[in-house]
């Protein structure tokens, strides 16, 4: 895909001088000081019903070539004098789940020296005890898991302890992140969740979970959430299932459901995290792409989302 080519013929975006194919937002990039990463983790082994994450991450890295470079937040067109590299994918090795995860860490985990910012496509939502698992060593863990919080958009709580007699389906992967004995899990556009979940959710303290349902009715609900984060201190990992969002703009996610957050929703919490005064996000990814056929709406709405992500921490890294 070349830029500008495919949906706007009359309306050409700017150009990079030289797109690079297979780079995210089609940047050129250098091997050595790398400030943001792009990993592609193309991993399904338990998605409910909706199949093509594994295709994911390269369909996202293909939409990027479509996503304006120009942010007014930074004021001028990424990469605004940063070296924004797209790593090659994580090779899917490993015959059991247990070992792809492990080798999902170990994909992830030379990126976290704390001076490269890691934003992660996958792939299914499974791949975020590995993510998880990948921070062990980064200087703000230093592992001490007991410092990470992790910020959660997802439809679903993935609070369920196995699902299919599966303790690792993309169902548990907030379980899963949680029994690493991080800080906080803080979560938002929940709506899809079991009577465990739910039941987990209310008793747990270090869980913080905003229910759609409340937050689409009341915009006051909306700014608590917007000030939960805004208080967060330490290291903060993002995970964006793009199911949170509501379906009709990610309608080829794993497992779509109605009434979920607004593009926009989306953005603020991206930015509300970005900007905590107390807090670092360390890493960021974003999961449940699948490659939407007839309009490439869903792997596009990722795609932005991550460059919003690139777009908040270059502007944290300048203020
Ligand atoms: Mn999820």
């Amino acid at each position: 895909m070349t830029p500008n080519s495919q949906y706007h013929n009359d309306l050409p975006r700017f150009v990079a001088e030289e797109f690079v194919e297979g780079n995210f937002l089609g940047l050129p990039s250098r091997d050595d000081d790398i400030d943001v990463v792009v990993l592609q983790v193309p991993y399904e082994l338990t998605t409910s019903y909706g199949q093509g994450t594994a295709q994911g991450p390269a369909a996202c890295v293909a939409a990027s070539g479509q996503v304006e470079l120009f942010d007014p937040i930074i004021g001028e067109d990424l990469p605004a004098g940063y070296n924004i590299h797209t790593a090659p994918e994580w090779d899917g090795e490993g015959s059991t789940l247990q070992q792809q995860l492990s080798g999902i860490s170990k994909y992830l985990k030379e990126w976290n020296n704390g001076k490269t910012f890691p934003v992660i496509l996958g792939g299914e939502h499974g791949i975020l005890p590995a993510v998880i698992d990948s921070l062990a060593e980064h200087p703000t863990i230093a592992g001490d898991y007991s410092k990470l919080n992790i910020v959660q958009i997802d439809a679903h709580a993935d609070l369920r302890e196995e699902l299919d007699g599966e303790p690792f389906s993309h169902a548990c992967a907030a379980a899963r992140a949680m029994d690493y004995g991080i800080k906080h899990l803080y979560q938002v556009g929940i709506r899809a969740f079991s009577k465990q979940e739910y039941e987990r959710i209310i008793s747990d303290d270090k869980i913080t979970t905003f229910f759609a349902s409340d937050t689409l009715k009341s915009d006051t609900k909306w700014q608590q959430w917007l000030d939960t984060l805004h208080n967060i201190e330490g290291p903060i990992h993002l995970t964006i299932d793009i199911d949170g969002l509501d379906g009709s703009i990610v309608p080829a996610t794993g497992t779509p459901v109605p009434g979920g957050l607004s593009f926009w929703q989306a953005v603020e919490t991206i930015q509300a995290v970005f900007t905590a005064p107390k807090a670092t996000v360390i890493s960021m990814d974003v999961n449940e792409i699948v490659p939407q056929q007839d309009t490439p709406l869903t792997q596009f709405t990722a795609a932005m989302l991550a460059t919003k992500g690139i777009v908040y921490h270059i502007n944290s890294k300048t203020e």
